[in-house]
C-alpha cells in the first residue's frame, strides 16, 4: 500500500502553515492575534493534514465497491478535536513546538476550543470512540447524527443547587468541519395519505431541508480517515417575501425559525425518555436524510438495490434511529417500486440495533395519535412490518398495542441483530425486554461489550502513564491495547512501581492546580482521589456514595485520632433538567459539601469536591488522577458503563457491584484488584419482592439510620430544615434502587479500600495491574467485534504500521 500519510513535518513548516492560515483564513499578523486566532490557526493547519488520508480512503472506498457502515446515532459526544487529531497524526509534539516557537503557550491554546457536547453521557460518548476506531481499523464507516446548534446544556450551581444555561459552541466558527450546500435533501412532515390507483401516496403537510456538515475523522497513525456527517434543518424557502411585503415581518422569517427548531438543540435526557413531538420530529430527521444520503451513494455507483445489504450496514444507536426501518421500507416501496415482502428483507438484511439499557422508561413509545399526525405513511408501513412479523413467526408481540407505537420491538423486528452492551446486560436483554422477540427469533440477540478509545483515554490525557508505558513496554500499544499484558511483569518491580506511582502524583497535582486555578478549592494531593463521574442518576446510586461519606464523617468525629486515611470525595455530573430527584441529590451533595468541608475536626481527612459543568474535557482531567474508582450501580441496571473502564485503564482500582462492565472488568483484572460488594441482580430482584426491605435495612443499620435522621431533620440544610425530608422518606418507603440494603456492605468495603490504601506500594501494584490488564476494553476489540459478528465489513489496511514495526 502506498503510504496515504504525507512526509515528516518539522516544528518550522508547521508554525509556518499555522502564520498562514493566521494570515489567510484569520486575517490577523502575529502581533495581533487573539487566542482565538491561534486556536483556530493551529486547528486548520491540523485539518489541513487529514484531507489527503480522508481522499484517498474514500478513493480505496469507492475502489473496494464493498461494505460501508452507517452508524446513526442521535449523539456524539466528541469533546475537543485539537489533540485527537494532533495525536493520530503524530503531530502532537511537533504542533506544540511550532505553538510554542511563535510564542504561545500550547495547553492554553488546546483548552480554548469548546467541547463539542452533541450528547448526553456513555451513549453518546461510545459514539465518538466508535467513530475512532473504525478509522483506526479502516473500515469505511459514515457517522450521521445531527449538528445542534446548542449542544448539552451548562449547568452552574446556585447556593448548591443545578441551574441551567444554553450552551453555545456553535458561537464560533467549528473549525473541523466542511459545509457540503449542495448535500441536502427535503424531509417531509404530517399532511395526509390518498389512494391513487390502489397504492398510497403521502402528501406532506411540512418540509424542511436538511443539510450536511462533514468532519473528517481521522484513525490512529493517520492511515485512514472516515467522516462524521451531520445534519442542520434548513427551510425550503427562507424568507415569504409574500408576508414581508404585507409588513407582516415576524411572518416573513416563520419557516426559518420553524426549520431551525429541528436542529436547535439537544435533549437533555439521558436514559430517560422525553416523548416530545419536536423529538419525534428530529429522530426523523436525521435518520430520513441519512438513509436518503446513503441510497444515493449507492444508487449513484450503479447499485442494484436487491443487492443493498451487501454493501451497506446501518447500526442503530439505541431506538433513536428506529424509524430508519420503515423509512428505508418506504423508500424501497414508494420511490423504487419494490415489492413490500422484499423490501422489509432487504431492510432488515441492512440494519442492526444496539440496545443500551434494561429500564423500561427508556424504551420509546410514541402515542399513536401524534405517530400518525407526524408520520402518517410510517404508521401503515409500520403495520405491514408487523403483519409480516406476526405472520411469519406467529408471534403475539405487536408494535403498535394499546394505542403505541414501541419503537424497541419495532428496531429489534426490522434488525438482523441486536446486541446489548456487556455480557450481564446481553443475558438480561435475552430474559427481560425481549424475552418473547428472544423467543421468536433465536439467535438474533448477541453480545459487543462496550469499549473506550485508548488514543483519548491514555494516551492524550495521561502523558505521564503514557511515556512510562511506552519506555517499559514499547510504542505499539496504542492501536494493540493488549500488549498492555507486558505491563504485568513489572508489577513486582519496585522501580517500576515507583515510576507508576510518580505518574499518578503529577496527574493528582495537575488536577489539583486545575481545580485552584478553576474554583480556587485547594486539594490535599496526598489524600485518596475518590471520583464519581457521570450522570446523576438514582439507579447510579451517588446518593449512597454521599450516605456513606456522612457515616464517615460521623465517625471520625466520634473518633477524631483514630487511624483515619484522608480522602477527597469527587462527584461530577449532571442531572436532566426535569428530574427532580437527581436535583435534590445534587442539592444535597453540595450541602454536606458546604457543611463537611468547614468542619475543623475533619478538614485534613475528609472533603467533598463536587466542581461544575462536568464534561468529557474535565474527565480527561479526573479520570487520569484518580486512585479509585465509584462504580456502584443497582445491580441489574447499568447496561455497561463505559467510565468504569477509562479509570481502570489510568490505573485506578475500583470500588463497584457486579453490574455491566464491572463483571468483566474484574474478571480481567482478578478479584484481589477490585473491592466488590452489594446485592447480585438475581438478589436484587428478590429483594425487591420481600415486604418492608428497606424500612428493614435502616432498622437493621444504626449507622445509616443516624445519618438518614440527619439528613431528614436538616443537619444539612440549616435554612431550610424539611429541604429533604421527601428524599429521605422515599428512601425508606420505597427504595427501588436498594441503596438502603447495600449501604452496609458498600461501608464496610470502603474500610477495606482505607487499609489497603494505606499500604502504599501494595496499592501501587493493584493499580498497576488493572492498567495491564484491561486492554480488552479498547474499542478497537469492541469495532472488531461489530465488524466480524454484525457488519462483515473488511478493513481495507493492512497490518498495522506498529506491528510492521515490531516484525
Ligand atoms: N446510556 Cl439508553 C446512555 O448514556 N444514555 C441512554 O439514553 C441510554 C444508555 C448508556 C448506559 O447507561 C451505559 O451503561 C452504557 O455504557 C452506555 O450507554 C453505552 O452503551
Amino acid at each position: 500500500m502506498s503510504d496515504m500519510s504525507s512526509p515528516p513535518v518539522t516544528p518550522q513548516a508547521f508554525s509556518a502553515d499555522i502564520l498562514r492560515h493566521l494570515k489567510q483564513s484569520l486575517g490577523k499578523d502575529a502581533s495581533h492575534a487573539a487566542l482565538y486566532d491561534w486556536r483556530m490557526a493551529l486547528s486548520l493547519a491540523l485539518r489541513d493534514r487529514v484531507v489527503d488520508p480522508w481522499f484517498e480512503s474514500t478513493r480505496k472506498t469507492y475502489e473496494a465497491r464493498g461494505k460501508r457502515v452507517y452508524y446513526l446515532s442521535m449523539e456524539f459526544l466528541i469533546g475537543r478535536l485539537i489533540e485527537d487529531v494532533a495525536v493520530n497524526l503524530g503531530l502532537d509534539a511537533v504542533a506544540q513546538e511550532a505553538l510554542e516557537s511563535l510564542g504561545q503557550d500550547y495547553a492554553k491554546v488546546v483548552a480554548d476550543e469548546p467541547d463539542a457536547a452533541l450528547g448526553n453521557g456513555g451513549l453518546g460518548r461510545l459514539a465518538a470512540c466508535f467513530m475512532d476506531s473504525l478509522s483506526t481499523l479502516g473500515i469505511p464507516a459514515y457517522g450521521y447524527g445531527i449538528r445542534y446548534e446548542h449542544g448539552l446544556f451548562e449547568q452552574h450551581f446556585k447556593d448548591g443547587a443545578q441551574m441551567e444555561t444554553a450552551e453555545t459552541w456553535l458561537a464560533q466558527r467549528h473549525a473541523w468541519e466542511f459545509e457540503r450546500p449542495e448535500v441536502s435533501y427535503p424531509i417531509h412532515f404530517g399532511g395526509v395519505l390518498r389512494e391513487v390507483d390502489g397504492a398510497q401516496v403521502w402528501e406532506p403537510g411540512e418540509t424542511v431541508m436538511a443539510s450536511a456538515y462533514d468532519t473528517p475523522v481521522v484513525g490512529w497513525q493517520g492511515r485512514w480517515a472516515n467522516t462524521l456527517r451531520l445534519w442542520a434543518a434548513q427551510p425550503t424557502m427562507a424568507f415569504d417575501l409574500s408576508s414581508f411585503n404585507r409588513g407582516d415581518y415576524m411572518g416573513a422569517s416563520a419557516p426559518e425559525a420553524l426549520a431551525r427548531t429541528i436542529s436547535r438543540v439537544l435533549y437533555p435526557d439521558d436514559t430517560t425518555e422525553d416523548g416530545k413531538e419536536l423529538r419525534l420530529k428530529q429522530e426523523y430527521f436525521f435518520t430520513s436524510a441519512s438513509i436518503q444520503d446513503l441510497l444515493r451513494r449507492f444508487l449513484s455507483e450503479g447499485g442494484d438495490l436487491a443487492a443493498l445489504a451487501d454493501h451497506v450496514a446501518i447500526q442503530l444507536n439505541d431506538t433513536h434511529p428506529a424509524i430508519a426501518g420503515p423509512e428505508l421500507v418506504r423508500l424501497l416501496i414508494d420511490a423504487h417500486g419494490m415489492e413490500v415482502a422484499l423490501a422489509i428483507s432487504t431492510a432488515r438484511a441492512c440494519l442492526a440495533y444496539t440496545n443500551h439499557t434494561l429500564l423500561p422508561e427508556a424504551l420509546e413509545r410514541w402515542p399513536e395519535d401524534l405517530f400518525i399526525r407526524v408520520l402518517p405513511r410510517h404508521h401503515r408501513i409500520i403495520a405491514l412490518i408487523e403483519a409480516a412479523h406476526l405472520a411469519e413467526t406467529g408471534s403475539h408481540v405487536r408494535i403498535i398495542e394499546h394505542g403505541e407505537v414501541k419503537m424497541g420491538e419495532l428496531a429489534f423486528v426490522m434488525a438482523h441483530r441486536v446486541n446489548g452492551v456487556s455480557a450481564l446486560h446481553s443475558d438480561l436483554v435475552k430474559e427481560t425486554v425481549f424475552a418473547d422477540l428472544n423467543r421468536d427469533y433465536p439467535g438474533r440477540i448477541i453480545n459487543q461489550t462496550n469499549g473506550i478509545t485508548p488514543r483519548r483515554w491514555l494516551y492524550s490525557c495521561n502523558p505521564a502513564l503514557r511515556d512510562l508505558i511506552n519506555e517499559t513496554i514499547g510504542t505499539a500499544w496504542p492501536d494493540d491495547l493488549q500488549q498492555l499484558e507486558g505491563l504485568s511483569t513489572h508489577a513486582s518491580d519496585a522501580a517500576f512501581l515507583e515510576r507508576f506511582q510518580a505518574a499518578k502524583d503529577t496527574n493528582k497535582a495537575r488536577l489539583a492546580n486545575w481545580l485552584k486555578a478553576r474554583d480556587g478549592v485547594v486539594l490535599d494531593p496526598a489524600a485518596m482521589f475518590d471520583v464519581q463521574i457521570k450522570r446523576i442518576h438514582e439507579y447510579k446510586r451517588q446518593l449512597m456514595n454521599l450516605l456513606e461519606t456522612i457515616a464517615l464523617w460521623n465517625d471520625i468525629r466520634d473518633t477524631p485520632n483514630g487511624n483515619w486515611t484522608p480522602r477527597v470525595k469527587i462527584f461530577g455530573g449532571k442531572a436532566a433538567p426535569g428530574y427532580v430527584v437527581a436535583k435534590e441529590i445534587i442539592h444535597l451533595i453540595n450541602d454536606a459539601a458546604a457543611l463537611i468541608n468547614a468542619d475543623p475536626v475533619t478538614k485534613d481527612l475528609l472533603q467533598i469536591v463536587y466542581p461544575e459543568n462536568y464534561n468529557v474535557s474535565m474527565a480527561e482531567i479526573l479520570i487520569p488522577a484518580a486512585d479509585l474508582s465509584e462504580q456502584i450501580s443497582t445491580a441489574g441496571k447499568e447496561a455497561s458503563g463505559t467510565g468504569n473502564m477509562k479509570f481502570a485503564l489510568n490505573g485506578a482500582p475500583t470500588i463497584g457491584t457486579l453490574d455491566g462492565a464491572n463483571v468483566e472488568i474484574r474478571d480481567c483484572v482478578g478479584a484481589e484488584n477490585f473491592f466488590l460488594f452489594g446485592l447480585t441482580a438475581a438478589e436484587v430482584v428478590a429483594r425487591r419482592a420481600e415486604p418492608s426491605y428497606a424500612r428493614r435495612a435502616v432498622e437493621a443499620s444504626p449507622r445509616l439510620a443516624r445519618v438518614l435522621k440527619q439528613i431528614e431533620s436538616g443537619v444539612f440544610s440549616p435554612s431550610e430544615k424539611a429541604r429533604y425530608a421527601g428524599l429521605v422518606q422515599g428512601l425508606v418507603d420505597h427504595d427501588y434502587f436498594l441503596v438502603t440494603c447495600d449501604f452496609d456492605s458498600y461501608f464496610e468495603t470502603q474500610r477495606e479500600v482505607d487499609t489497603a490504601f494505606a499500604d502504599q506500594s501494595a496499592w501501587t501494584r493493584m493499580a498497576a495491574l488493572n492498567t495491564a490488564r484491561v486492554g480488552w476494553f479498547s474499542s478497537d476489540r469492541t469495532i472488531a467485534g461489530y465488524a466480524r459478528d454484525i457488519w462483515n465489513a473488511p478493513s481495507l489496511i493492512g497490518p498495522r504500521r506498529s506491528q510492521k514495526d515490531v516484525a
